[in-house]
């Protein structure tokens, strides 16, 4: 079916074939990174989810395994949810997961490694006793999933946390425990947003206000700010804020309620869900992996036969510049694809102009760019380019004003039939300042009728002196975009029916009106990252 098996992605993690959702339990063990997912086994629809599992040296090359969990007992019978791991001082693994009952019950479930002596982590074994954990008087009993990683607390505890809703009111339920077998449920919700509905898949994190380096769930030292991010079951999509933990009164308190989970920032503006970072001692780092559901219909995922991928893995640390928001990037080992690199250095292009960038083959791409934009168009009084103005309300790349938009076709077809435009748009306002916006256009990415083109993005800050810069990877039928070294990150799958495999190309253009842009360009060529292993059936 060449139709559709050339969406099939190059070096972004997915099974061989049928549904996959949430990243469960990422961990590093004994060598290897072991990745766990929401998976259906029997479809390319969501539905009999199990635990698919699969491990990697370098988070880019995989080998899938057995799976890890299946539906076997009473209290996960209508589906293995996600979960997460911790792993405790003396290296015992602790896996916490979500199980629908027979009675469609969410419940917390123990599981540990069968051997964790074996740095695969092939079998599983749940405990005895389960539930560990059963939803609590005033919790309706489906609304109590996805439980985090834990934390070692100064009452030498370990603390959890649980995403759920009060009425419309996300919340997050917080409990201690000793043994992970029995839990005590604390006064104080970490945190509550009115409005917001179930939270889903919530992550809780430090991260370090002066050093580079990701920090392990449990640190408590000084110079920290913890990240509360849920994923939003009614908007699906993952809000994050950077606030203050107090541990004694079991709160956390944003650091601008404005900037509150479920209204502030997302981690990513295009398709990114129910996310999860974990802490990689092995380079003391702390990455994030996401869900990026597709965006074409369910119709046309059961005829390829299957459906979803995941992100690149992306480093997450605060950004220290601003102080005010984190910056996500792919993780180093995605260099270890790039092959041929071309460079177009300090190249013009005006106002209205679109320039082919000749490199052959363009559906597996790393690109890397700067641009800046001449004085003289800065700084004279400019007409058009609203205040007002937002990515996803626009016209999109075709929506011209005087200082954008400027950035990349990437999946775009010879004529520009098809075209997927990811750009800087900047607007400045009666006050004289620049305000500068990072997009991504689905509108003409496709000639196919039953796929989304929204118009994603959102603003970047940029900070005096420094240059926009954006960083693309493209893999056949997704785009993951960064601008500003990941202030701003935009994940759009899309479909193009023309702009496939040698009849790919990618152009740099500039639709202002005024400005005249200058760019360099590094282009990256990605080979394919080995996904592949044991037949994911063996088991079933
Ligand atoms: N997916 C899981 C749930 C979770 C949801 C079920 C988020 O545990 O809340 O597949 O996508």
């Amino acid at each position: 079916n060449t139709m559709l098996s050339w969406q099939r992605t190059a070096f972004h993690f997915q099974p061989d074939r049928n549904w996959m959702n949430d990243p469960n339990g990422p961990m590093f063990y004994k060598g290897w990174y072991h990745f766990f997912y929401q998976y259906n086994p029997h479809a390319a629809v969501w539905g009999d989810i199990v635990w698919g599992h699969a491990v990697s040296k370098d988070l880019i090359h995989w080998l899938h395994l057995l799976l890890a969990m299946v539906p076997d007992q009473w209290y996960d019978i209508n589906g293995v949810w996600t979960g997460s791991a911790t792993i405790l001082p003396d290296g015992k693994i602790i896996m916490l997961y979500t199980g629908s009952t027979n009675e469609s019950v969410q419940v917390q479930n123990l599981a540990y490694p069968a051997d964790p002596s074996d740095p695969l982590l092939i079998n599983w074994v749940k405990y005895s006793k389960n539930p560990v954990l059963v939803p609590p008087p005033g919790i309706e009993y489906k609304d109590f999933r996805d439980p985090t990683t834990a934390w070692y607390t100064p009452d030498k505890k370990w603390r959890i946390v649980i995403g759920s809703k009060l009425n419309k009111t996300g919340i997050t339920l917080v409990y201690d425990t000793v043994d992970f077998k029995s839990y005590e449920l604390q006064k104080g919700v970490l945190h509550a947003v009115p409005g917001t509905g179930m939270w889903e898949c919530v992550d809780f994190y430090p991260v370090s206000k002066t050093g580079k380096n990701g920090l392990d769930t449990s640190f408590d030292g000084g110079e920290v700010k913890h990240v509360l991010k849920a994923s939003m079951d009614d908007d699906r999509h993952d809000y994050y804020a950077l606030g203050t933990y107090v541990h004694n009164t079991t709160t956390w308190i944003p650091d601008d309620p404005a900037i509150d989970v479920g209204y502030g920032f997302r981690y990513d503006y295009g398709k990114l869900y129910a996310s999860k970072t974990f802490y990689d001692e092995n380079k003391e780092r702390r990455v994030l992996w996401g869900w990026i559901p597709e965006s074409d219909s369910e119709k046309a995922d059961v005829k390829k036969g299957w459906a979803s991928v995941q992100s690149i893995p992306r480093t997450v640390v605060l950004d220290t510049k601003t102080g005010s928001n984190l910056l996500q990037w792919p993780v180093e080992e995605i260099n270890g694809l790039r092959m041929g690199r071309t460079d177009f250095d300090n190249v013009e292009v005006p106002a209205g102009t679109v320039l082919s960038l000749d490199i052959g083959e363009t559906t597996q791409l790393d690109i890397v760019a700067e641009f800046e934009i001449d004085e003289k168009a800065l700084n004279k009084t400019l007409v058009g380019g609203s205040e007002e103005y937002s990515c996803s309300a626009s016209g999109g790349a075709a929506q011209q004003s005087a200082l954008g938009p400027f950035g990349f076709l990437v999946l775009a077809e010879e004529c520009l039939l098809e075209q997927t435009a990811v750009y800087f748009y900047i607007v400045k306002g009666n006050d004289g300042r620049l305000k500068t916006h990072f997009c991504s256009d689905q509108s003409r990415s496709s000639e196919a009728s039953d796929v989304d083109k929204q118009i994603y993005g959102s603003t970047v800050p940029v900070l005096k002196g420094e240059k926009l810069t954006m960083r693309i990877l493209v893999d056949h039928s997704i785009v993951e975009s960064f601008a500003q070294g990941g202030r701003t990150c935009i994940t759009s799958r899309v479909y193009p029916t023309k702009a496939i495999y040698g009849a790919n190309r990618l152009f740099v253009f500039n639709n202002a009106t005024e400005a005249t842009v200058n760019t360099s360009i590094k282009i990256w060529k990605l080979s394919s990252a080995y996904i592949h292993g044991f037949s994911n059936e063996q088991k079933m």
